[in-house]
């Protein structure tokens, strides 16, 4: 009896191996003795791909003609990180295909190695758009993703001299067997020019918007799997092009180098990713890109809605569209402009469909990191968007008038519009106005924004406000890229966590365990060991496991701090140095992450580091208790590299500056230990593994603020900590810069007589709680225990409660169950 399985379904071994062998075959044209090791990949990739497929037809037909609410999450970036090993997981197939790799004589990690990741985001806010879309397939719950597919996402970056240097991610040379093209779905988009204004037959006020250009947006679709469901939902990223007609009418106008210059226009709008985060630029492009991507995706919206028969009237039942911060924002008006002037909606019912529709994330309270567009630029770009912008605001301002007759200065900060010099748009205004819910991205976040930024729209309307407390998907970030430690886990606990990561509750019962706290000490040891190589690999440096593994990997930003950090470890040095024979505990102190390559600032701040780790590393009296890294090109897949080998978890931002964190979340959940301010998600992660389990430090943010209210001096706290004070004299006077005094003038400059984000203050605060950190960690069976503590109490961070919180308190919609037709 001869089960032949299909080569395109079939889950086996032998069904995986003949479908790999087939692919390399017949889609490569290729055979075992030529084929590389890219092609192997290729082969594998889409024979995962192939067993994604069904899954993923049945998910679509689910959302194109059923009746279920859809979630469209609106995202100019996501940090997907590599999609093979993540499929092999969420399909369940991981052994099977490894061991079908395996009978083909080649190795599947490192096939998977191989693969280059789409780096579409930044940093925070576009992992945890990633993360997100896995937790909404997971649940079951019918979602789009939409965005942008970059040519090239954020840059690589190298390290020469100790300086960064950045490359272009070309991410797409060799080809992306996870999407699919879908050359017959796309949009125009309209740029420039002006708007006509006539009446009609009816009497009916319409508006005509003559662009100046025009341009294609196609769809690519990339699936996204749910872990060990059906439910596979769609990422649809578009790509800009130039329209076929228009070849053609240039080419008579005026000729071929005029035909080439406009394609390339049209296509320079998703050709690269803004690197900035936190610091906005006011860049066309970028608003280009912004309002060429929201245009594609509600167009795609109204197109699936009407196709099933539904009136526009309905729009909002069908869909809920999360704006993932201000970048999409322009989507208010957009919708506005669709309803008004090409489904001739009237204003008001138009207006309550719109603010029905959009809910608003809020990922920041830096004043720096609002989008505010110049509204001269503004109206050149968007002409028509800036009409509609007017008249919303104008409408606006006559209802908050009567509510606060007299008030000047609240009505000028609720508008959309704000005035100086130049006017503005300002995107956040735009947002809040235009949606039904407003959230912050953890609960001391949310809170200051109800009392600073977005103080106005809370008294204003108090019930859209509420909290939405990250998390992250504990499949990538737990069963992917710590698999020892997933095993350890399961083996205890079973494997129900990896779906309900409340159930790690039941690690604690074994915190006190001498035989589990060494399991567990061992599977630290092995992914340091790991981590080990690859620094030995990446830089040439030997680092020592044994040492504490102290880390922090994030955006190099000025809020964040590594420079306490980078001060910590002179200090550390400088003790060494005195006393050579001090029984100091050693520690291997991590560094990694992107700076802008626009912020000066924080290119000396990696180039402080990086001197700092050439004079630390090099020095043999020192070098055998502290080592510095620097490890080039922080991104998903050396994130899953680092996260697993952390004993010590850096999240020290300056209380009040980080909305969330998610790194402070992934590092706990693989058993490091905090040392964090009371900012962001900290409080929150502090609250949940109990005070004993975390190492606070420095100053709140309601002390913060009154320490700058009360007139702060770094120099009061330069002169009067001596240890304090060498370090940064060494720095001033070129004791890391081969006595250079000239590099690090201006941060250290800005450290004594600005320091912003008050570093000085925080100082010893934090070296104290470093000690406690040093002090504990000789220790090592009540360092385990609160390592496994501090693992069992972080089920909240999961992505799957934070989805399940927007679902029912913002979206309304319910998991939908994918059945399968054979
Ligand atoms: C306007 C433009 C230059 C810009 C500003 C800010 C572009 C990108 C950003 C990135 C911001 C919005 C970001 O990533 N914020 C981070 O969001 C994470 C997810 O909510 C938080 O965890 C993190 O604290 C926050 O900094």
């Amino acid at each position: 009896n001869i089960l032949i399985e299909d080569a395109r379904t079939g889950l086996s071994v032998e069904a995986l191996k003949r479908a790999i062998s087939n692919n390399l075959f017949y889609a490569q044209g290729k055979f075992p003795e030529i084929a590389t090791r890219h092609d192997y990949y290729m082969a594998v990739s889409y024979a995962v791909r192939d067993r994604i497929l069904n899954r993923w037809v049945g998910s679509v037909k689910q959302y194109l003609n059923s009746k279920n609410r859809v979630v469209s999450y609106l995202s100019a970036e996501y940090l997907l990180g590599p999609h093979l090993a993540n499929n092999l997981i969420n399909l369940g197939i991981y052994k099977q295909v490894e061991q079908a790799v395996k009978e083909l004589g080649k190795d599947l990690d490192w096939l998977i190695e191989k693969e280059i990741e789409p780096g579409l985001g930044n940093g925070g806010l576009g992992r945890l758009a990633a993360c997100y879309m896995d937790s909404l397939a997971t649940l079951e719950v019918p979602a789009i993703g939409y965005g942008i597919r970059y040519q090239f996402g954020i840059f690589e970056q190298d390290i020469k001299d100790g300086w960064q240097v950045e490359d272009t991610d070309n991410w797409l040379r060799r080809g992306n067997p996870w999407e699919i093209e879908r050359r017959e779905l796309n949009y125009e988009v309209k740029f420039g020019g002006h708007v006509q204004h006539y009446t009609d037959n009816n009497g009916k006020f319409c508006s005509n918007w003559i662009p100046d250009l025009v341009v294609k947006g196609v769809a690519y679709d990339t699936p996204i799997l749910g872990y060990k469901v059906n439910t596979t939902n769609t990422l649809r990223l578009w790509k800009s092009e130039a329209p076929k007609s228009f070849d053609f009418q240039v080419f008579n106008a005026g000729g071929y180098n005029e035909a080439v210059r406009q394609k390339i226009v049209c296509e320079n709008i998703s050709k690269v990713l803004y690197p900035n985060d936190e610091q906005e630029e006011g860049k066309i492009l970028r608003l280009q890109q912004q309002y060429f991507f929201v245009s594609c995706s509600l167009q795609d919206m109204i197109n699936i809605h009407l196709r099933q028969g539904d009136k526009i009237h309905d729009f909002h039942q069908k869909f809920v569209v999360q704006l993932n911060d201000t970048h999409p924002a322009v989507g208010v008006a957009e919708m506005m402009r669709l309803l008004l002037d090409k489904y001739m909606l009237d204003w008001d019912d138009a207006w309550d469909i719109t603010t029905k529709t959009f809910a608003y994330t809020n990922h920041t309270l830096l004043p720096e990191a609002l989008e505010k567009w110049d509204l001269e630029l503004f109206g050149k770009v968007l002409p028509r968007h800036l009409e509609l912008i007017y008249e919303i605001n104008r409408r606006f301002i006559d209802k908050v008038t009567v509510r606060f007759y007299g008030d000047h200065q609240k009505i000028a900060s609720l508008s959309l519009i704000g005035e100086g010099p130049r006017k503005y748009i300002k995107m956040a205004n735009l947002a809040a106005l235009g949606s039904q819910a407003i959230n912050g991205v953890a609960a001391l976040h949310t809170d200051l924004l109800k009392k600073t930024v977005m103080k106005d729209w809370f008294e204003l309307s108090p019930e859209k406000f509420s909290n939405k407390t990250n998390g992250v998907t504990p499949r990538r970030w737990m069963v992917l890229s710590n698999p020892q430690l997933t095993e350890l886990i399961s083996s205890k606990i079973g494997e129900g966590w990896i779906k309900n990561l409340d159930e790690l509750k039941d690690l604690e019962q074994f915190a006190k365990d001498k035989a589990f706290q060494k399991a567990w000490m061992e599977v630290k040891h092995d992914q340091k060991i790991n981590l080990s190589k690859k620094i030995f690999q990446r830089m040439r440096l030997t680092v020592d496991p044994d040492s504490l593994f102290d880390v922090q990997v994030k955006r190099i930003h000025e809020y964040k701090r590594q420079l306490l950090n980078a001060l910590h470890v002179i200090t550390l040095y400088n003790r060494i140095k005195q006393k050579p024979e001090a029984d100091i505990v050693p520690r291997t102190v991590i560094f990694a992450g992107k700076a802008a390559p626009g912020y000066k600032m924080a290119k000396l701040i990696i180039k402080l580091i990086t001197s700092i780790g050439d004079v630390v590393n090099n020095d043999s009296d020192v070098n055998k208790k502290l080592k510095v890294v620097f490890f080039p090109n922080y991104n998903v897949t050396n994130a899953q590299k680092i996260y697993p080998a952390a004993d010590l978890s850096e999240q020290i931002s300056t209380s009040g500056k980080e909305a969330s964190g998610t790194g402070n979340m992934k590092l706990s959940l693989n058993g490091a230990l905090t040392i964090g301010t009371l900012d962001g998600a900290n409080v929150e992660i502090r609250e949940c593994v109990g005070e004993e389990n975390f190492f606070l430090f420095g100053l709140t943010a309601d002390e913060v603020e009154n320490t700058k209210a009360n007139g702060y001096d770094p120099y009061d706290y330069y002169k009067n900590n001596p240890e304090l004070k060498l370090a940064i004299d060494q720095i001033n006077e070129g004791y890391f810069s081969h006595l250079d005094p000239d590099t690090f003038k201006g941060l250290v400059r800005s450290l004594m007589f600005d320091d912003q984000y008050l570093i000085l203050a925080d100082y010893q605060a934090y070296v104290d709680a470093q000690e406690k950190v040093a002090e504990t960690f000789k220790n090592k069976s009540k360092w385990a225990e609160m390592s496994i503590l501090n693992v069992a109490r972080m089920g909240k961070f999961s992505s799957d409660r934070s989805i399940r919180d927007y679902c029912k308190e913002i979206w309304k919609v319910e998991p939908v169950p994918v059945k399968l037709e054979n």
